[in-house]
């Protein structure tokens, strides 16, 4: 496996404030990072924001204030969501900052010098809400954007277009060499079948109708199109064509990083086509893995920002706390199908695994501690109750399968493990009665046994939950008297790690949600983003 790992999220459209679909998505990525880092990999994270185009500017215009004005205000509320969801990201770029601009210019003069960008004519069907022109057959007779589904308009105007043709072929080739690339597998036909075969047009990359863009130094009357000013954005934040290069030859050239980008399956196109041509126009290695998420629906079409039916994070955050918020995103919509926001799911979701199972696992032992042992946990002395062995196989088998399935991106599989294990520990309990052993003083061994068992599959489960419950896990520790030292993931496997430690009773870490009161909030959320 690599030892290093870079990881993006899409550059988000600073054109109205972020909803759930954006924190689900920042939050997965988050999710992987820290995994890799816990396990002691170097991972940078990127994320940001897409601050050019027409419905920008639209909507600047219409509050009366500068784009740029516009932009920073929106922006500023991305800093505060990634903030309040306690997002890991390395860097953040913004591609209205000098480090961009000026390297999509001289990207473009590459391009255009290498002929691989010429100046023609463009007609064709506009969306001016997704900023991308459509051909025919994808906007059928009812001429709808096949994104959006709002109709589309006829466009023409004089623009520069990069010559897809050029490199079709070897984007073909790159598919078959890297089965990998594009996961779901699913998507790899999509784009061969609904794109490329048909005939993939020159793409379109400059604009001369709206202003609010990156000015192309060769002919100032047009600004570069969208896709290609923001796709760049995942190599001039790491210094790409700049005076310090240094961060992008470590995560972008070194063959030892793996480049992952996360993505909504609505952008999959300008990521899995343009993109490796961009960089293969440019003699810039290729991502190892795009990885397509799934969008959340509300009421059975896309939340959206445009549309406004939408989730907003902030006041979930603010009632129920960051884990609970990114547990359920991680945990129950599977990564890489389609889910819907459900409030409903969301209450039964926190208090079965969380309340119900997790919390009340570590609340129960840690008061079984104190009332058998004086609140210190026993020494491990090998497996002496006839149910140790099944749980001590469980707490590898999840490690194991844990991990693989993080490394392959398959994360709501991967925190399924730990409830599975966290399940587990609670039959074990059911199993071992540790309440009919402490009556016998003849079986305090087995007892012994029984509390650092649970302690221990307790700490598994919070160091494998970690990225996830990034403040109940550290609870929990500290409940089992774990300093951040004792508990790196280094020690997971180490069976003696919670000998003799002094256990801290502390509050529930989740409180059970009621049902009928929460429910109605949280639908009360649902539909507005002002
Ligand atoms: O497309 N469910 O920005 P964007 C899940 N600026 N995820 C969702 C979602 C939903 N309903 N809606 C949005 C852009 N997302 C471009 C990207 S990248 C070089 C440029 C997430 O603000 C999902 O990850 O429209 C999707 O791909 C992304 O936000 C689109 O964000």
């Amino acid at each position: 496996m690599k030892k290093k790992f870079y990881i993006t999220t899409p550059i988000y459209y600073p054109s109205a404030k972020l909803h759930i679909g954006h924190a689900y998505c920042t939050t997965l990525t988050d999710v992987f990072a820290r995994s890799k880092r816990e396990r002691g990999y170097e991972c940078y994270f990127l994320t940001g924001a897409d601050e050019h185009g027409l419905k920008i500017e639209k909507n600047a215009e219409a509050a009366g204030v500068t784009p740029q004005a516009f932009v920073d205000n929106i922006v500023e509320g991305f800093y505060k969501l990634w903030d309040l969801l306690k997002i890991t990201n390395d860097d953040f770029i913004r591609t209205t900052q000098d480090r961009h601009v000026k390297v999509v210019q001289d990207i473009f003069s590459k391009m255009l010098e290498k002929g691989d960008i010429y100046l023609g004519e463009y007609e064709g069907w506009y969306c001016r809400f997704c900023e991308a022109f459509w051909t025919d057959t994808q906007v059928g007779v009812d001429h709808l954007c096949p994104d959006c589904g709002r109709e589309v308009q006829k466009a023409k105007e004089e623009a520069y277009f990069f010559k897809t043709g050029k490199y079709v072929d070897s984007l073909l080739k790159f598919y078959d060499d890297n089965p990998n690339f594009l996961t779901p597998v699913s998507r790899k036909n999509e784009m061969i079948n609904t794109f490329i075969k048909p005939g993939l047009d020159d793409l379109c990359v400059s604009r001369t109708s709206f202003t609010w863009g990156i000015p192309v130094k060769e002919n100032p009357k047009h600004v570069v199109y969208v896709w290609l000013d923001a796709l760049t954005n995942y190599i001039t934040a790491l210094g790409y064509g700049s005076d310090h290069p240094e961060l992008f030859k470590k995560y972008w050239e070194d063959e030892d990083t793996e480049i992952i980008h996360i993505l909504g399956a609505d952008i999959t196109r300008f990521h899995a086509i343009y993109w490796p041509m961009f960089l293969e126009s440019l003699g810039v290695r290729k991502p190892d893995r795009e990885f397509v998420h799934g969008l959340l629906m509300m009421r059975d079409s896309k939340m959206s920002k445009s549309k406004g039916n939408v989730v907003d994070p902030y006041p979930l955050v603010e009632r129920y706390g960051v884990d609970s918020v990114r547990y359920y995103l991680t945990r129950e919509i599977n990564f890489g199908s389609d889910g819907s926001f459900s409030p409903e799911q969301f209450v039964e979701r926190v208090n079965s695994d969380l309340a119900n199972s997790y919390g009340n696992l570590l609340n129960r032992t840690i008061s079984m501690i104190g009332k058998y042992f004086d609140g210190i946990i026993p020494e491990y002395k090998g497996q002496l109750t006839e149910f140790d062995g099944a749980l001590e196989a469980m707490i590898d088998f999840t490690i194991e399968q844990y991990e693989k399935a993080m490394d392959d991106l398959k994360i709501t599989e991967a925190i399924s493990y730990v409830n599975e294990l966290v399940n587990r520990a609670n039959k074990y309990i059911d199993e071992t009665t540790p309440w009919v052993l402490a009556k016998d003083e003849a079986k305090k061994a087995e007892l012994g046994s029984v509390m650092n068992h649970l302690a221990r599959a307790i700490y598994v489960a919070s160091r494998l939950y970690h990225p996830v419950l990034v403040v109940a896990s550290d609870k929990a520790f500290e409940q089992l008297g774990l300093s951040s030292e004792k508990a790196d993931y280094q020690n997971i496997k180490d069976k003696h790690l919670l000998d003799n430690l002094q256990t801290v009773k502390g509050s529930p870490l989740f409180p059970r949600l009621d049902a009928a009161i929460e429910v109605p909030f949280i639908a009360g959320l649902m539909g507005s983003n002002k």
